[in-house]
């Protein structure tokens, strides 16, 4: 292999291994309530990924303003295993909630992030 099909290896090689990171990680799809939604209190968190999850190592966490753990139910993966939800086992208070998340998809990658919706009086 000369020099010139080496660079172009690597640059293909490169290209692969970014769009993996870009398509294939378990990334956050759409989430009910939705991030910065104003909603009633809701019962069930819902979150939708781009790739199957393992349960056993995914989860969420809720956390009122103050950065009080809101206790939610155990978590559950839809048949399509790219739904979690989680019974919210208390009515929320008025106020901002963030919702903190962790994922191990089945690719074996793990992802996290988070994000906050209010609910309104
Ligand atoms: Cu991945």
């Amino acid at each position: 292999m000369n020099l010139r099909q080496s660079l172009s290896l690597i640059a293909t090689l490169g290209a692969l291994a970014f769009s993996h990171q870009a398509l294939a990680h378990a990334h956050l799809e759409a989430a009910t309530p939705a991030e910065g939604a104003d909603v009633t209190a809701p019962e069930r968190l819902t979150l939708t990924f781009t790739e199957g999850l393992e349960l056993a190592f995914s989860g969420l966490e809720l956390n009122g303003s103050d950065g009080s753990a809101v206790e939610l139910g155990k978590a559950t993966l839809a048949d399509d295993g790219t739904t979690l939800t989680a019974p919210v086992e208390t009515a929320l208070e008025p106020g901002r909630y963030q919702v903190t998340w962790h994922v191990l998809s089945v690719d074996g990658h793990k992802t996290e992030g988070d994000y906050a919706f209010s609910v309104t009086p």
